[in-house]
This record gives structure tokens, sequence and C-alpha cells, in this order.
């Protein structure tokens, strides 16, 4: 699909904490890639002058746009201001995007092309047939393939990479998020938005990328905080897991089920 058959604006939402070295390389590609998409950098005040940086960029093209922070308060918190200030600007397609280089912006047409066969939310997804990994150490790869294993099973997600960063939301999805009420940080904030989604009801797809390890700047990942949100996922899966427990216990009531649910052949939740 060619980038004017596009069904509505486009914003790629770009985080930045001292992302000096990556930034004009990233917005470059974003605009080559999708030369009619705007993109927002959320920079939270980088020491290392980054948002200068943006603003020297935004001032030579008007699709650029940056949004300044007072300090750094977190990707997911950079994330949620730069949702609020896209939808109140009345794009029509939010994109989250890494400012590393890896989340490869010549696979955004790939996200967008799923956004406008329907889908509510797109996930580049490292764990479908086609995605990968590239330059990350086996280690990691292993943390983040469990992980992502241990999210599906404790939340009963059929999301196969539900940590990942890559995604493209319609406005509408958004909208229906209650992101005002989105607390979780760091991992958790993309395992959280993805369980949202899905428990709207929304169409949920994975498209297969190529996701490649930051070449430039410095990682901010380690165990600590992967273990940190498996707790909190465990938390999520035992509140979750008693909500259905609850649900068909008054469903089938100390009698068992109605007449009606045994006519229907109807079942309680699993
Ligand atoms: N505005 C803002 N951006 C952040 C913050 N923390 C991270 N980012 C940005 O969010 C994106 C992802 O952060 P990364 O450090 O690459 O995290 P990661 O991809 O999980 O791990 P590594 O690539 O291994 O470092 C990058 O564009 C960062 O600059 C923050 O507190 N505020
Ligand atoms: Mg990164």
């Amino acid at each position: 699909m060619t980038t004017q058959a596009r069904s509505g604006r486009v914003l790629v939402i770009i985080p930045t904490y001292n992302e000096l070295e990556n930034l004009p390389l990233i917005l470059r590609r974003v605009r080559t890639a999708e030369p009619s998409a705007h993109v927002l950098v959320a920079d939270d005040n980088s020491p290392d002058g980054t948002g200068e940086l943006a603003d020297q960029l935004a001032a030579a093209d008007e699709q650029v746009h940056v949004l300044h922070r007072p300090g750094k308060q977190g990707l997911g918190a950079a994330y949620i201001a730069g949702f609020r200030w896209g939808l109140e600007q009345g794009y029509d397609v939010l994109v989250e995007m890494d400012a590393d280089g890896s989340h490869p912006p010549e696979q955004l047409p790939d996200l967008l092309d799923r956004i406008d066969a329907g889908a509510d939310l797109a996930i580049g997804s490292r764990y479908v047939a086609g995605g990968s990994s590239v330059n990350w150490p086996k280690r990691r790869q292993l943390l983040s393939k469990g992980a992502n294993t241990y999210v599906g099973l404790a939340l009963n997600l059929h999301v196969k990479d539900s940590t990942a960063g890559f995604r493209a939301f319609r406005a509408t999805t958004l909208e229906k998020l209650d992101l005002a009420g989105v607390e979780s940080q760091g991992y958790c904030f993309q395992i959280d938005l993805t369980v949202r989604a899905i428990r709207q009801g929304l169409r949920v797809d994975e498209v297969p990328i190529t996701f490649v390890e930051r070449e430039h700047g410095t990682s901010k990942m380690d165990q600590a905080i992967v273990v940190e949100a498996l707790w909190q996922v465990t938390r999520w899966g035992i509140r979750y897991r008693s909500a259905q427990v609850s649900r068909q216990v008054r469903r089938v009531g100390p009698g068992g089920l109605s007449r009606r649910e045994r006519s229907s052949g109807d079942q309680p939740d699993e």
C-alpha cells in the first residue's frame, strides 16, 4: 500500500533521553520511510542536549514537533504525554518508536498497512513468523522470550510479543484505554497497554519486525527491571484469574448451572 492511501494522519512519537547521536539518524529514516507522517520528539530534558537538537531539527522541518518535559520521568510517562498531545492535535494514528534504531523505520509502513487493514493496534513483533532480533546477546534474547512466554501464560494473552515497543494505535483505540489510569512504567508499560486493548475487545495484530540492538548510546535495561515487571504481571494474573473465578461462581450459583445455561450448552468462562 502506498503512503498516499493512508486512511488518516499519522504521528510517530519518539521518546528521548540522551539520544544526541541517534536523533538525527532516526528522524531522517522515519521521514524517508513514511514521508507524510509527522514526528513528535518527547524529550525529558536530556542532559546531553537532545532537546535543543530536536528544536533545531523541528525548525527545519514543519512535520517534526518537540514536547519538552521538565525531567526524566520514564518512558511510559513520555508516551502518555505524547499520546495526549497527538490526540489533542487530531492525529488518527499514533506510533511508538524508540530513538535508538531498534525499531527500523523502514518497517513502519508494514505496521500502518495493518492499521489500514482494520487493526486497532498493530504490534511490531519479534516472535511471530518472519520476526527476529539482530545483535542481541543470547542471554537477552532468552530473557525477553522467556518473559513474553510467562506474560502470555499468566495473563492468558495470545500475543507473542506483548513487551514490544514498536506499535501503531488508532486514536480511537487510545481513547478507549483509560490512559489516565495507566501507572505502569518501563517494561510493564507495553504489557499494560496490550492487556487493556485486548480486554476492550479490540483487534490486536502482530506484524513481524527485525529488532536491532542499539549501536550508539547506553542501554537502560537490566535483569532486575524484567524480574520486577514479571512480579507485577503475576499480581495482574492473580487478580484476573480471581475475577474470572468470581464471575464463574456468580454464574453457576449454589445450585449449579441455570436451566438456561444447561439447555443452551453455554459454559461458564474457563
Ligand atoms: N522521554 C524519555 N525517554 C526515555 C526515558 N527512558 C528511556 N527513554 C527513551 O525510550 C527509548 C527506549 O529506551 P532504551 O534505553 O533504548 O530502552 P530499551 O530499548 O528497553 O533498552 P536498550 O536499548 O538496551 O537501552 C529510547 O528512545 C530512550 O531514549 C525517559 O525517562 N524519558
Ligand atoms: Mg533500546
